[in-house]
């Protein structure tokens, strides 16, 4: 037998040790979806707004071969400012691990990180979902397959308008995956704080959401819960605005046939340019917002554990 190479932070060995709250983060975010330096700044401040609410943060990654649980601060500044890192989803976190290799990891990948680890708990930015023209490339994230059969709740601002939305909703409750939108009924919409879709449910208190992931346990359910935090207003770019830049994005990346795993990552980096930066801006008030919101949902499921 192999045993499988993996390394806590020392904070996230103490926390674990004491039974505090903590919150898991994804570095394909760090790698993938922002560019250096903010995304070494982000990672940080994301880290802080964990603590300062009261959580403990476990960034994952995988780094020479080595699942980590929670990066020293020199780990995250050296991964922020890589080059080539991979990004690794449930399909490639066991190879990148048995070659010896370096890879961020993707909500999908850092979900199964967390359950191991015993961490309930992820705070993210927006998950993959189902992509527009699916019905031609068949491109679906794993990250909705995941959320189906991982026992992690998931806090996301809702999906990406740069997905096909009503299809990812679609997927998500096939799955049998719950959408609990917090403090409105509608499903966010990432860089908006509103779309023309109902969320499936809806939660204003996060010790409700607590209960709910521990119901589903209880019931013997797998999988987790996706919550989907809006964006504060005053940080949106309204969806008016941002619909010919979505366009345009999309249109790039077929014209330059971009596929697979590059598909996110470059329609991300076009609306950065299109927008002069200012999806950027909204996308690290939404990260922040929902560490925060995943601290306090971290807390009261600590609770409901004793
Ligand atoms: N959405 C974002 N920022 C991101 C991603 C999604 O707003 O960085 C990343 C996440 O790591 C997510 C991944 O899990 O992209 C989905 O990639 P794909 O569509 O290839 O499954
Ligand atoms: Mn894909």
């Amino acid at each position: 037998m192999t045993t499988l190479p993996l390394i806590h932070s020392a904070e996230v060995a103490a926390a674990k040790v004491a039974n505090k709250p903590m919150v898991a983060l994804e570095s394909t975010i760090i790698t993938h979806g922002m560019p250096y330096p903010q995304n070494l700044e982000v990672a940080r401040q994301v880290e802080n707004d964990i603590r300062a609410a009261g959580a403990t943060p476990a960034t994952i990654a995988v780094i020479a071969g080595v699942l980590h649980i929670g990066l020293e601060d020199g780990q995250l500044e050296t991964l922020a400012q890589a080059r080539g890192v991979a990004k690794l989803s449930r399909a490639d976190l066991a190879a990148c691990i048995a070659t010896g290799g370096t890879g961020a990891t993707t909500v999908a990948a850092t979900m199964i990180g967390a359950h191991l680890a015993g961490i309930a708990v992820f705070a993210t930015g927006g998950i993959g979902g189902v992509h527009r023209g699916a019905e031609n490339s068949f491109d679906v994230s794993a990250d909705l397959m995941e959320l189906a059969q991982t026992p992690v709740t998931v806090i996301a601002a809702g999906a990406k308008a740069i997905l096909d939305v009503d299809k990812t909703l679609e997927v998500l409750e096939t799955q049998g995956v719950p959408v609990i939108a917090v403090g409105q009924d509608s499903f966010p919409a990432f860089w908006s704080t509103t779309s023309p879709l109902k969320a499936p449910l809806r939660m204003d208190d996060p010790a409700q959401i607590a209960r709910a992931h521990h119901m589903r346990g209880a019931l013997g359910l797998p999988g987790g819960q996706l919550v989907a935090n809006p964006i504060p207003v005053e940080d949106e770019i309204p969806a008016k605005t941002l619909a010919p830049i979505i366009a345009q994005a999309q249109a790039d990346a077929d014209t330059h046939g971009i596929r697979g795993k590059a598909v996110t990552p470059y329609l991300l980096q076009r609306i950065f340019e299109l927008t002069e930066g200012k999806s950027l801006t909204a996308n690290i008030a939404l990260v922040r917002n929902n560490a925060r919101l995943a601290a306090k949902i971290s807390s009261e499921l600590a609770t409901l554990a004793r």
